[in-house]
């Protein structure tokens, strides 16, 4: 009897029902990356049952960010494969390991690629939403390439296959530790929903509590993805006048000005630098800036088109295989200042299921955001349609 245990489960229709189960290995579709710069490849795999504060969950509907295009770059040199990568999803507790205490089958929850433990020094701060579990990873998307006891739940002809970011959501079923879980209201709709696990809270955020827009302020968003037009709606719930929206793809436009935009620029119309114009514009520069690209040359140009007094530049880009930028001091002397983001500043086991309320009481839309929704098979389109400037959000549903 050691493997078997009562509990809820939820099968494959969503129904939920009460059984003594055998936790077993289950058997799903997955996308592989098998080698870097490799296309994903569609498999069946074997998901383990979870461990000790691990849970099993299975996703319903996941985002596409540029951040696993990213991952799968032969420029990222920390990256492990094969693995399954994907960190933007929403899903149904589907079983709960030993000592799990906060989740049970049938639960919604969005799997969070930035832990939230509630005992670490950083937990305990108001200061950050970093945790212990990440704080030591060389970067933000190179750690939990496997569980916390150094080994993976999934197999796939015969080879462990790398977790990505805790969350792994490119498969049917996942397991993730529960400090890296957040229990959501069960009417929430998850092909909307899953864009509160990444793209959506990391630029709403970056513009609320990274920038703390003020009321009045002016902003500029360089890059109008999924992240970018997120901060634009950051910058206007915080009350923000002026908000430019900075691209050069122009079909970004007319949505970037229905979600907040005053103002819409594509550098390549203007011979001098974007950063000028914006300044001559704004009498000697805006207020804040943020950089949701991943472009080390837009970052400098970011933080160059801020006011000096005050201007404060946020980073939401992650580049990769890049050495950095030249800071001068003079820029800092003269008041301006630079800060970053990592998952908009959400403490993501609280903030993560207010947002979702927030989203249901109709504060901000997620479906705008959504170009495309896929069935997952489709999952190349998909990352065809994000690299040829084609959507701001794919949402795939298994
Ligand atoms: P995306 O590729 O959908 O959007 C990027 C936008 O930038 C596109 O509309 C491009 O046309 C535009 N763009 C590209 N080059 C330029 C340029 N030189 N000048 C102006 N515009 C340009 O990406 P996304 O919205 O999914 O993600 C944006 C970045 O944010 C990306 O680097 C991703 O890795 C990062 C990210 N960071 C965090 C975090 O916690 N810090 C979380 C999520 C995503
Ligand atoms: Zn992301
Ligand atoms: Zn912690």
């Amino acid at each position: 009897m050691a493997n078997f245990q009562k509990c809820t489960i939820v099968s494959p229709s969503n129904e939920t029902e009460v059984q003594w189960v055998l936790f077993q290995v289950i058997k799903c579709k997955a996308a592989i990356v098998w080698e870097a710069g490799k296309p994903f490849s569609l498999e069946e795999v074997e998901v383990s049952p979870p461990k000790e504060h691990e849970i099993r969950v299975k996703i319903i509907a996941t985002g596409v960010c540029r951040t696993d295009d990213h991952a799968t770059s032969p420029s990222f040199k920390e990256g492990l494969f094969p693995v399954i990568l994907g960190h933007e999803g929403a899903g149904i507790v589907e079983s709960i390991g030993p000592g799990v205490t906060r989740f049970k089958p049938g639960d919604k929850v969005i799997p969070l690629y930035l832990p939230q433990c509630g005992q670490c020094k950083f937990c305990l701060s108001p200061k950050t939403n970093l945790c212990e579990r990440i704080s030591k990873a060389k970067t933000p998307i190179s750690d939990q390439d496997l569980m916390l006891d150094g080994t993976s739940r999934f197999m796939c002809k015969g080879k462990q296959i790398y977790h990505f970011m805790g969350t792994s959501t490119f498969s049917e079923y996942t397991v993730v530790v529960e400090s890296s879980l957040a229990k959501i209201d069960p009417a929430a709709p998850l092909d909307k929903v899953c864009l509160t696990g990444c793209g959506f809270s990391t630029g709403y955020g970056a513009a609320i509590n990274t920038a703390k827009v003020e009321p009045g302020s002016t902003c500029a968003v360089f890059g109008l993805g999924g992240v970018g037009l997120s901060a634009i709606m950051g910058c206007k719930a915080a009350g923000a006048s002026r908000i430019f929206g900075i691209d050069i793809n122009k079909s970004k436009f007319a949505l970037a000005k229905e979600l907040g935009a005053t103002d819409c620029l594509s550098p390549e119309d203007f011979k001098n630098p974007i950063q000028e114009v914006i300044a001559e514009m704004t009498d000697g520069g805006v207020d804040f800036a943020i950089e949701c690209i991943g472009n080390i040359k837009v970052m400098k140009a970011a933080l160059c088109c801020t006011t000096v007094g005050w201007g404060t530049c946020v980073i939401v880009g992650v580049a990769v295989g890049e050495e950095g930028f030249v800071v001068s001091p003079l820029d800092l002397i003269m008041g301006r200042k630079i800060n970053a983001t990592f998952f908009g500043g959400w403490k993501g086991v609280d903030s993560v299921p207010n947002l979702v309320l927030d989203y249901m009481a109709g504060k901000f839309s997620l479906d705008a955001l959504v170009s495309y929704t896929l069935p997952f098979d489709k999952i190349n389109e998909a990352f065809d349609l994000m690299r040829q400037g084609k959507s701001n959000r794919t949402v795939l549903v298994y």
